[in-house]
């Protein structure tokens, strides 16, 4: 049955009506009448999430796979806050989240109640836009107050770029009772789709600067998979002045691209280092993994850097951005193609030559069982046409190091780079996916979100690698954690927990592998179709894996 409560079922109805299709729910009491209206709506699917912290990584993951907005509906109280990572991270990550919380009713908010904190505007600092939906009881004036904001709200979050929104729903007793529905009783506003190019004068004027520079560098950083951005800047990279440095996370495979960016920048001879210094710099996309080119970059200054965001933000990474061109890259690589001559320097092969794969397959055969290893022999393994969801901390890293698979797509949590939702985000894109969606973990990371798998939803084409190294091996590759004394209790936080128990818990498969292993043999297995999804633990040492990555990049430098 429906809640007596109308402003409740009309919030139901314009979501369904805008297209959002997928509601993630935590369980609660205030928000009863949004329960009670979802789960009673025919065309709502429903999920049920008991942790909000999960349940919003969770939705998210399902945002990012269908690139349309998903709602989290929870009550009222600390469960909100809950939600504010995965916000964080959606904001960052333009991802459009509608996040529906139960509150008391306003006057009752600071006077003692049970379950009842500041709601309105919770999340101000991370979120595109927020309201509070009107009180009740509810009269004509503010149902259509209520329709208004709804509408606006969810064309908001879908608006490019996308990002998410919050609507909280102060709500009176009694919860529970049952009402009329009444079909089609709400008013939708509709934002029409604009497509912003850049005027004539405009293009041929970037282009008249774009064709004075010999080195042109456009740097990638995350990216949706686009085939059609991928095939307009593979066009582009056919002229040889320009070198096209790429990261997994761009997932852009066509054209000529650069895919090892650390790789290559570690093999430079530092006497020759300003010579790869690019005087065009143009930058797509939202963060870039990688911290040595932007080291790079920050030292060697291009002469003019062009930011390429609809955004319009001012995102002046490498402190040397001078102009901001707010359409997308694909209308911005679109309008400029044919407008641009190539010049004499062969900048991508002056890049393509530091690229010594021999001396990378020799050190990657030679290296003792560790990180390193187990990612050279793990990615290539990875079955054709599908998903990876690198953790962040060091997969994310190391991912960057090996060949670019173009058979694959990449994600990773790099709006805000958290470790606390990378299991949930994953498991929520996989149920949105046909594919075969691998996520690769570091253990801290693991088990922070381990209440991922406490979720009914956990669908059978997600295979969880925990790289377990006992502890965050992060902090035993970057400088500074060492020299404080307090390296293993206090950084890397080393530690002895038992994956497979964890496993048990959930009741899901478990499979395990260390150096003694057959690694193709296990891999073999974890791919092979299973009823439910797996969880393998890789285990390697943590006292040898910065050894192994400084010793590659002392390896790979041309002296
Ligand atoms: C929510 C959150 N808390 C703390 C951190 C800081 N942090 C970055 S990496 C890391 C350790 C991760 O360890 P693990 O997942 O085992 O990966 P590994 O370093 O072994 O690759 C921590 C605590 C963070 N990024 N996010």
């Amino acid at each position: 049955m429906h809640p007596d409560k109308e402003g409740i079922n009309r919030i139901v109805d314009i979501l369904i009506e805008k297209g959002v299709k997928k509601f993630i729910i935590s369980p609660g009491s205030r928000n009863a009448p949004l329960i009670k209206a979802f789960t009673n709506h025919p065309q709502a699917e429903c999920y049920s999430v008991i942790d909000e912290r999960s349940a919003a990584y969770f939705a998210m993951g399902i945002a990012l796979k269908e690139q349309n907005p998903v709602a989290i509906i929870c009550t009222s109280g600390t469960a909100v806050l809950n939600y504010a990572p995965a916000i964080a991270e959606a904001y960052y990550q333009q991802i459009p989240l509608i996040a529906i919380t139960a509150d008391r009713p306003e006057e009752m908010i600071d006077q003692r109640e049970g379950q009842a904190i500041r709601q309105a505007n919770i999340y101000h600092n991370y979120i595109k836009a927020s309201c509070q939906f009107p009180q009740e009881p509810y009269d004509a004036n503010r149902l259509w107050h209520g329709d208004r904001m709804v509408s606006e709200m969810i064309n908001k979050a879908k608006q490019q770029p996308c990002g998410p929104i919050h609507i909280n729903v102060p709500l009176r007793e009694p919860l529970y009772n049952d009402g009329d529905y009444k079909e089609k009783n709400h008013k939708i506003i509709h934002t029409v789709t604009t497509k912003k190019s850049l005027s004539e004068e405009t293009i041929n004027e970037l282009a008249k600067q774009w064709n004075a520079f010999d080195k042109k560098m456009i740097l990638t950083g995350v990216l949706h998979p686009d085939k059609e951005l991928d095939n307009t800047l593979s066009n582009i990279a056919q002229d040889k002045s320009v070198a096209v440095l790429t990261e997994r996370l761009s997932n852009l495979s066509i054209g000529n691209y650069h895919h090892n960016i650390d790789r290559l920048l570690n093999a430079i001879p530092t006497s020759e280092k300003h010579k790869y210094a690019p005087q065009l710099l143009i930058t797509i996309g939202t963060d870039v993994v990688s911290k040595q080119i932007k080291q790079f970059l920050r030292t060697h200054k291009p002469d003019q850097h062009w930011h390429i965001d609809i955004s319009g933000n001012h995102t002046d990474t490498y402190k040397s951005l001078t102009h901001i061109i707010p359409v997308t890259p694909k209308t911005f690589f679109t309008q400029i193609v044919d407008k641009i001559t190539p010049s004499k320097i062969d900048y991508y092969n002056m890049w393509n030559t530091l690229n010594d794969i021999e001396k990378h397959n020799t050190f990657l055969q030679n290296a003792p069982w560790s990180d390193f290893k187990v990612f050279g022999k793990l990615l290539p393994q990875i079955p054709a046409n599908s998903v990876i969801h690198l953790g962040n901390s060091t997969p994310v890293r190391y991912a960057m190091l090996f060949e670019e698979r173009k058979d694959v797509e990449w994600y990773a949590n790099r709006g805000t780079s958290g470790i606390d939702g990378i299991i949930s985000t994953a498991a929520g894109f996989a149920s949105a996916s046909k594919k075969i969606n691998t996520v690769i973990s570091g253990d801290v990371s693991f088990f922070y979100d381990s209440n991922a798998l406490w979720n009914k939803h956990l669908p059978n084409n997600l295979k969880i690698i925990v790289i377990n190294n006992q502890g965050g091996s992060i902090f035993r590759i970057i400088p500074g954690p060492a020299s404080t004394g307090q390296l293993e209790d206090y950084f890397q936080t080393k530690q002895e927990l038992n994956i497979k128990k964890m496993a048990e818990v959930f009741d899901l498969n478990y499979y395990f592998c260390d150096e003694k292993d057959n690694f193709n043999d296990v891999i073999k297995k974890v791919y092979q179709p299973h009823n439910k999804a797996v969880v393998l633990e890789i285990r390697t040492s943590g006292e040898l894996n910065d050894i192994v990555l400084k010793n590659y990049f002392d390896n790979i430098k041309q002296l």
